[in-house]
């Protein structure tokens, strides 16, 4: 008998739900490839810090990439890929729109990306995104794997505050009530974690003496959304053909935790500015 995916129930009781192989480790060893060739073929648009080869910082050495698909045939067809979009359709209910790539390169001593939740910064209206998350290395504690909150996909956008720069290479942080936890992500090359928008992850700093931890990571919106914030357009259906949304503004709601009887809650108390971009 076919087995019977539980993935949805999985995704909507924690927020996330890993799928073990959804590519193989030679298809993951070839994205590897790839992009550590386009890395070193020059500098593009969106390069985080930019590259500087003489910098102390591995982050500056190896700068993450974002938007590839708008200029590369690989991660296009990546990101629009039938075994992705087979799981986001069948964790949504319906298919979902495609609107941005990403490569960590994050090598040995690199930081890591503070606590945040990605709708934070996608501002989808209504509903909100969700995240493709594939492992081109071994991803674990020591190289800085993924971290996240299980549950907190329930909670609202979290006003930010200021996060520890030594540890991250973002500058906003969300805290998190006591009695709340990050879990590590323990990856394979070819394993995908999709996650909520408003789930809580980040990742600490790679400690290893020399191993990287490569991320391909995809954002999409689930397939009811009418806008999402200006950066993140064009939008593009799951066989490529663009797709016009409006676009969101920021000022958005943010939630505080507050103390009720000594139970933490979130109250809604105000409006993020965000600059729009996914950090
Ligand atoms: O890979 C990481 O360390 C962080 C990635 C992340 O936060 C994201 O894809 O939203």
């Amino acid at each position: 008998m076919a087995a019977v995916s539980n993935n949805r129930e999985l995704f909507d009781a924690q927020g996330y739900v890993i799928v073990r192989e959804l590519f193989s480790p030679a298809e993951a060893a070839a994205f590897s490839d790839h992009y550590m060739d386009l890395r070193a073929r020059g500098v593009y648009e969106g390069d985080f810090a930019g590259v500087d080869l003489s910098s102390a910082d591995p982050l500056k050495r190896y700068p993450r990439m974002i938007h590839m698909h708008r200029w590369d045939d690989v991660s296009l067809r990546w990101m629009i890929d039938s075994r992705l979009n087979a799981v986001m359709t069948d964790l949504l209910g319906r298919e979902p729109f495609a609107v941005q790539t990403m490569l960590y390169f994050k090598p040995a001593g690199g930081r890591g990306q503070a606590l945040h939740q990605d709708q934070y910064y996608l501002r989808v209206r209504p509903g909100t995104c969700i995240a493709a998350w594939m492992a081109l290395d071994r991803c674990d504690e020591e190289n800085g794997c993924l971290q996240v909150v299980p549950g907190s996909h329930r909670w609202p956008v979290l006003c930010t505050e200021k996060a520890d720069t030594n540890q991250s290479f973002t500058d906003v942080t969300v805290p998190l009530p006591p009695g709340q936890q990050t879990v590590p992500i323990i990856m394979d090359p070819g394993d995908v974690l999709f996650f909520h928008g408003q789930l809580v992850h980040g990742s600490l700093p790679n400690t290893s003496s020399d191993r990287f931890r490569r991320a391909l990571i995809g954002h999409y919106i689930a397939g009811e959304a009418e806008q999402v914030g200006g950066y993140y357009h064009p939008i593009l259906r799951m066989d490529g053909r663009p797709v016009e949304l409006a676009y969101s503004e920021g000022g958005d709601p943010c939630g505080v935790w507050v103390d009720r009887d000594g139970k933490s809650e979130v109250e809604l108390v105000g409006q993020e500015a965000v600059s729009g971009r996914h950090e």
